[in-house]
């Protein structure tokens, strides 16, 4: 049977009163100043993140609160109230400054799901430093480019971590002053020893924050420096996209090594002195409908790479398991097919609501929220503070499309507290990231007549795999290195469950031939360099690959081929096609 395009929404059937009943009259009369004013600021003034997300309440009638609800690999669930979050950050805080960490410095940290991330990222943040959290299956490579491209000072991680991931490159990166195992015995004195209460550092709305990196498609990553001002719009988004009530169990999936793990996983939920679910497991679908029925998540936050592997793992292991507290679905980070947004109906009893957004946006823009009608396979509408349209690039300057259902580029009116303020060191990059007042996204997409956006693909190379990005440059450096290797060149190819794996294409210098044996050394090589988040999944081997005449991989042409598609314009190609 044909399903309907649109999930109306039924105002009695809602279990708690939406924070955005009517969401295009809240943005008639949404001003950030009045959001700004729901934030509490330092005793004295100045604002500060983790005051906002921890002391705040900690100091307040949420003090007993569950902040955290850890859930281990294995073991029992351990809960941590907002007075021990504040403590516990404070010895942090107090053990960094003890390293001489001060205001502005680079504080990485690289650790799986566990408590100490929280303390460690929130008592950083205490201190003024810039944190940059890195995703745990990040291998040495990705890690050093980051900590030497922010100038990290101290490196938080784990002896597991620090053993598999950083020991080899520990030499090569000449700005880091600590490594702090956080479970090796000298630092667990050190915290134990440390006061528990932290005067924190007075930084003000445009001191930086956090440095997410991202991908790119040429050179190295980039480092988008966000400031402590962000959390308005966190907290503005935690309440309009995610519905974040006071009593809300909410379980965000991402990991705090990229910035949906950061802005929704600990700033958002905290903000709002919600209890927060934190699982240390990776992916498996039995556990994660235990992990919403059991822990009665009321408001969770996912990826569409999760819910597909959901689907794929079939309704029987769901009707094992239900959900009676779950009012509230959302997604980000990649397309979210109508499919996902049915299976959510019918499995969950809710549908997904896709939301959009960028590590460069650091917050939501773009949402289905709680009493919109949900147009499966749409990204939503602008929320309150944000201006998007549909624009033509043209020389020097934009042409607004107004006609609906026209594609064109995605840009937003820049000025909203969490857009990224620069990507460190590259100023040039960060300018031609804007036109004038808008901030261009990269992102194609349409705007239909009732004003909902869908996505329509990415303007650049960059690939998104399993809801992270992931730049082709990175990739094809790190083959680069293997003695074999010519040249490179690296694509995403689309796939039903992740969205895109890494497919590279090698060729190979004089006196190598070919073959499996080499596919394999090859697969081994980048995978011990990158790590499994980063790494192709598929390599082929190729006599030449497309160049422009410029010298310039021709991705694209690489990716037609693959795929059968039409090759497009090869005015550009250098000789032979
Ligand atoms: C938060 C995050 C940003 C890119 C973005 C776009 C893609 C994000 C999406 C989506 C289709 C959605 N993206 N949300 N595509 N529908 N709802 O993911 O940040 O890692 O920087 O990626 O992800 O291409 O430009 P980031």
């Amino acid at each position: 049977m044909p399903r309907p395009p649109l999930i109306r929404k039924d105002p009695a059937g809602f279990r708690v009163a939406p924070n955005l009943p009517d969401t295009d009259a809240a943005r008639a009369a949404f001003s950030w100043d009045s959001a700004r004013a729901g934030l509490q600021g330092l005793p004295g003034g100045g604002l500060n993140i983790a005051h906002e997300a921890v002391d705040r309440h900690a100091h307040g009638p949420r003090a007993n609160h569950v902040a955290l609800r850890w859930l281990p690999v294995a073991g029992a669930a351990r809960d941590i109230t907002y007075a021990q979050l504040a403590r516990d950050s404070n010895r942090f805080a107090n053990v960094l400054r003890g390293l001489g960490v001060v205001k502005g410095d680079a504080v990485f940290v690289l650790c799986g799901r566990i408590p100490q991330l929280y303390a460690a990222v929130l008592g950083a943040l205490k201190c003024g430093a810039v944190v940059s959290p890195m995703f745990s299956a990040f291998g040495p490579e990705p890690l050093k480019t980051r900590v030497n491209l922010g100038a990290g000072k101290v490196l938080v991680t784990t002896d597991a971590l620090y053993a598999r991931r950083v020991k080899k490159v520990e030499a090569e990166m000449p700005t880091l002053r600590h490594v702090l195992r956080v479970d090796d015995p000298e630092t667990r004195g050190l915290l134990e020893g440390a006061p528990e209460s932290f005067t924190v550092e007075r930084t003000g709305a445009e001191d930086p924050a956090f440095l997410h990196f991202t991908s790119g498609t040429t050179g190295m990553p980039k480092g988008a420096v966000h400031v402590h001002g962000a959390v308005a719009a966190h907290y503005a988004t935690g309440r309009f996209a995610l519905d974040l009530h006071p009593e809300d169990v909410f379980w965000c999936t991402a990991d705090p090594g990229w910035i949906t793990g950061t802005s929704y996983g600990i700033v958002a939920p905290l903000a709002h002195g919600v209890t927060s679910i934190v699982d240390e497991a990776e992916f498996d679908a039995e556990r994660w409908y235990r992990n919403l029925q059991d822990q009665g998540v009321t408001v969770w936050y996912t990826a569409p790479t999760a819910i597909r592997l959901l689907m794929k793992a079939g309704a029987d292991i769901a009707r094992k398991y239900r959900f009676p507290k779950l009012r509230f679905v959302a997604s980000v980070g990649e397309p979210l097919n109508p499919e996902a947004v049915w299976w959510g109906q019918e499995v969950l009893g809710l549908p997904i609501h896709d939301n959009w957004w960028q590590t460069e946006t650091g917050g939501i823009m773009i949402a289905n929220t709680a009493a919109m009608d949900v147009k499966p396979g749409s990204m939503g509408k602008p929320l309150p503070g944000i201006e998007a349209r549909i624009v033509h690039r043209r020389e020097g300057g934009l042409d607004v499309v107004d006609a609906p259902d026209t594609e064109g580029e995605l840009v937003l009116r820049a000025g909203w507290p969490s857009m990224f303020r620069g990507y460190l060191g590259q100023e040039e990059r960060y300018r031609k990231c804007f036109a004038g007042d808008w901030y261009l996204t990269g992102d194609l997409a349409r705007r239909d007549a009732d004003g909902y956006f869908w996505f329509v693909g990415r303007a650049d190379d960059v690939i998104k795999s399993a809801g992270h990005l992931i730049g082709p440059f990175e990739v094809e450096s790190a083959l680069m290195e293997h003695p074999a290797v010519a040249e490179a060149g690296v694509i995403g190819k689309p796939d039903p469950v992740v969205g895109e794996v890494v497919k590279a294409f090698v060729s190979l210098k004089a006196g190598f031939a070919p073959g499996e044996e080499l596919r394999m050394q090859l697969l081994a090589h980048a995978r011990k360099r990158l790590g499994a988040a980063v790494a192709p999944k598929e390599i082929a081997f190729a006599e030449a690959l497309p160049r422009t005449r410029s010298g310039k991989i021709m991705r694209r042409l690489l990716k037609a081929r693959e795929l059968g598609l039409p090759e497009g314009d090869l005015s550009t190609l250098e000789g032979p096609a």
